[in-house]
């Protein structure tokens, strides 16, 4: 299938899916929520404290589907990524033209937004790995085939252990946009840059991200030489993660976490520390995925957005991921 032909299809098969019972749709409401002069969106969702529990599996780079994820009745471990597809949800199959690499598109079964799809690799690929240049130019192209059709959507990757994933299978997230882009978009149109091609910091949020800008003219540039420029950017994106995360001596041993969220502007990589923020107060634990890092927080309960608004976002986004360590405008490869 064609991108354009994936995104053209996803409304219709969410209404069917939907009609079926083969998805969840939990219906919730936002609020804005400025701090420090950056707008963010709370999303308040009570109906997901009725979503069923999956076991939260242990991520690796080399799990196998024999050892992940949850159980079946019989008591066989089950991964919802690998074929067979419920098809009702599979909308179609997607193949990279050079690596050979396979993707399937799933609607998001436990949906919160409308339309809210997923790039699964066919074959088990760990979710602990980084995007791999064929999957950062899969991703874009559909950011791209949306826009050309007159649809605003975001991608997002939860990377590693501590990301805010549940699923250790390789997946990367779409979700539509209502207005001009995720909170953290506004704020990286808004940044001067001295120069175009290296990658920036946004210096009012309260951790470290590390962002890149897109040339203006990517819709033009031929597959191969859009594939090298993304993944050139993502790498040196990841090499100051890695950086930022050098300088925490209380890391977590093993494979380094990190949001990724890419956007018809900009890629934004948000290295990790934990995965939930304990709140004060209540001790409850929230968890925290790339979509809270793009500015948009999801709370199950009016006492959790309470609690959101009264410790703040800066201080609960700093608390899962590191301070900052690196001036404004770098070049790529720092220590
Ligand atoms: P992960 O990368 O593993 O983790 P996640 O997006 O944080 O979702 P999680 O599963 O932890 O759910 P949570 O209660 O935090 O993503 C796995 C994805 O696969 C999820 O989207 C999941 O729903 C989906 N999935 C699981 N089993 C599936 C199956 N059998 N078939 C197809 N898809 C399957 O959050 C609940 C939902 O709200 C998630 O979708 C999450 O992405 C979304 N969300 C979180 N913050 C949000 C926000 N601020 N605004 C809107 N939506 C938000």
């Amino acid at each position: 299938m064609q991108h354009i032909d994936i995104i053209s299809a996803v409304p219709s098969r969410f209404e069917n899916a939907l009609k079926t019972g083969d998805l969840f749709f939990f219906p919730s409401t936002i609020e804005k929520h400025t701090e420090q002069e950056i707008q963010y969106e709370i999303r308040l969702c009570p109906a997901l404290q009725h979503k069923p529990a999956l076991p939260t599996p242990h991520f690796s780079d080399d799990l196998i589907d024999s050892e992940i994820t949850d159980h079946t009745p019989k008591g066989k471990k089950f991964d919802p990524f690998l074929p067979p597809y419920n098809n009702n949800l599979h909308v179609g199959d997607l193949k990279d033209e050079v690596s050979q690499e396979e993707f399937a598109i799933l609607l998001n079964k436990y949906s919160v937004v409308p339309q809210h799809f997923l790039m699964v690799t066919k074959e088990f690929r760990s979710q602990a790995s980084p995007l791999m240049p064929h999957e950062l130019l899969q991703s874009y192209t559909m950011v791209l085939s949306a826009r050309k059709i007159g649809k605003k959507i975001f991608a997002f990757y939860n990377c590693g252990n501590n990301s805010g994933a549940s699923q250790p299978h390789k997946h990367i997230q779409f979700v539509p946009i209502e207005d001009d882009g995720p909170p953290i978009e506004r704020l990286a149109r808004q940044a001067k840059l001295d120069f175009a091609d290296r990658p920036f910091s946004l210096t009012k949020l309260s951790y470290a991200s590390h962002s890149y800008r897109f040339p203006t003219n990517l819709d033009t540039y031929p597959q191969e030489r859009l594939e090298e420029l993304l993944a050139n950017a993502f790498l040196q994106l990841l090499d100051l993660s890695i950086s930022t995360i050098r300088h925490d001596p209380e890391y977590p041993a093993g494979t380094p976490s990190y949001n990724v969220i890419m956007t018809l502007e900009h890629l934004h990589i948000v290295p990790r520390r934990l995965e939930h923020y304990t709140l004060e107060k209540t001790g409850e634990k929230l968890n925290i995925n790339a979509l809270g890092f793009a500015g948009m927080l999801l709370v199950k309960s009016d006492e959790e957005l309470a609690a959101v608004k009264r410790e703040g976002v800066g201080k609960i986004l700093r608390g899962v991921g590191l301070s900052s360590v690196h001036d404004i405008q770098v070049e790529g490869q720092m220590d």
